[in-house]
């Protein structure tokens, strides 16, 4: 380890005695909700974490160190700043090198979980191939570094302005298995059902959790996505949402953003667009999320062989 990565004391303290521990992003406090509603939640989804039995450990760039394990203090001035950079696979050792400050993407905390020994992921919903891709070639880190790297991530599936069957045949390329969490449909973040079946369905942590050791005795590189559909009392269903995902994508093109702004710009839309219903949504299911991913990280530590 380098002096650059550092786990908080509380995080190394439970990793070296095989408690269970969940990592967390931060793009979303930095670019996926509006301030204060950021930091409350990420405070909110560290709380779900402790309740389930394991430790939550928040995944950052501050000034040029990869920190897994975040603080009162560090969360609050992440949440506040405007402009922080948005960090992938592709930039996470720049930023570092550079002594910046950068929120992570999926691709990037799984990378920092990894580095860390820590197994869970939860996030709301990670990133894939974009609407209109064949032209854009937009598609998201997130799909191959759940190729590589062997961490188990609980999302509420792919958000519902890409193009899940395009995200599904991609995963199902890179050999990702996308497992529904007790039902057969795959959720779409927003929305329990997407339309689409899930390729995969689980019904509890524990087989989660053996699916995840299977994965490791079989060699087989990369992660699993767990597929986790919002409380049905936050559901908002996807024919109510698709023509508004459908005119914030005009209005995307219309403004040429393209890359990386388009997830925000997306999310941002889709808040004003639902007058705020897709912030309420984008919150519980986080939370559900974050419930799931510490009951897989509990199981997952009762498997150790001992
Ligand atoms: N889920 C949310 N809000 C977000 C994201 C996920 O509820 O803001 C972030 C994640 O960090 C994910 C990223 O990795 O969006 C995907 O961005 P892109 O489409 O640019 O790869
Ligand atoms: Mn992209």
């Amino acid at each position: 380890m380098t002096a650059n990565f550092t786990p908080s004391p509380e995080v190394q303290e439970a990793l070296d005695q095989s408690r269970p521990v969940v990592a967390l992003e931060s793009t979303i406090i930095t670019h996926g909700m509006p301030y204060p509603h950021n930091v409350e939640t990420a405070r909110m989804v560290e709380d779900e974490v402790r309740q389930a039995g394991a430790v939550p450990a928040t995944v950052a760039v501050i000034d040029g160190a990869l920190r897994v394990g975040l603080g009162a203090t560090p969360l609050e001035t992440l949440a506040r700043s405007t402009g922080v950079a948005k960090l992938s696979r592709a930039d996470l050792a720049v930023c570092m090198a550079q002594g910046g400050t950068g929120s992570t993407t999926v691709s990037a905390t799984m990378i920092a979980a990894h580095l860390a020994g820590i197994s869970v992921f939860a996030t709301g919903g990670i990133g894939g191939v974009h609407r209109g891709a064949e032209q854009s070639f937009d598609i998201s880190a997130d799909l191959q570094e759940l190729a590589q790297t062997p961490v188990t991530v609980v999302c509420a599936g792919a958000k519902a302005i890409l193009d899940l069957p395009k995200t599904l045949e991609t995963l199902e390329t890179l050999g990702v298995p996308v497992i529904a969490y007790g039902q057969d449909a795959l959720p779409a973040f927003w929305s329990r059902d997407s339309g689409l079946p899930a390729p995969l369905r689980l019904d509890d942590a524990a087989q989660i959790a053996r699916a995840h050791r299977m994965r490791a005795a079989l060699g087989l590189p990369g992660g699993q996505l767990i597929a986790n559909p919002v409380p049905p009392e936050h559901d908002i269903p996807a024919d109510t949402l698709h023509p508004l995902i459908v005119q914030a994508q005009s209005e995307a093109q219309a403004q040429g953003i393209a890359g990386k702004p388009v997830t925000p710009f997306m999310l941002r839309r889709i808040f004003e667009l639902t007058e705020g219903q897709s912030l309420a949504t984008n919150i519980a299911l986080i939370r559900n999320n974050a419930r799931l991913a510490a009951q897989i990280a509990v199981e997952m530590a009762c498997q150790l062989p001992s």
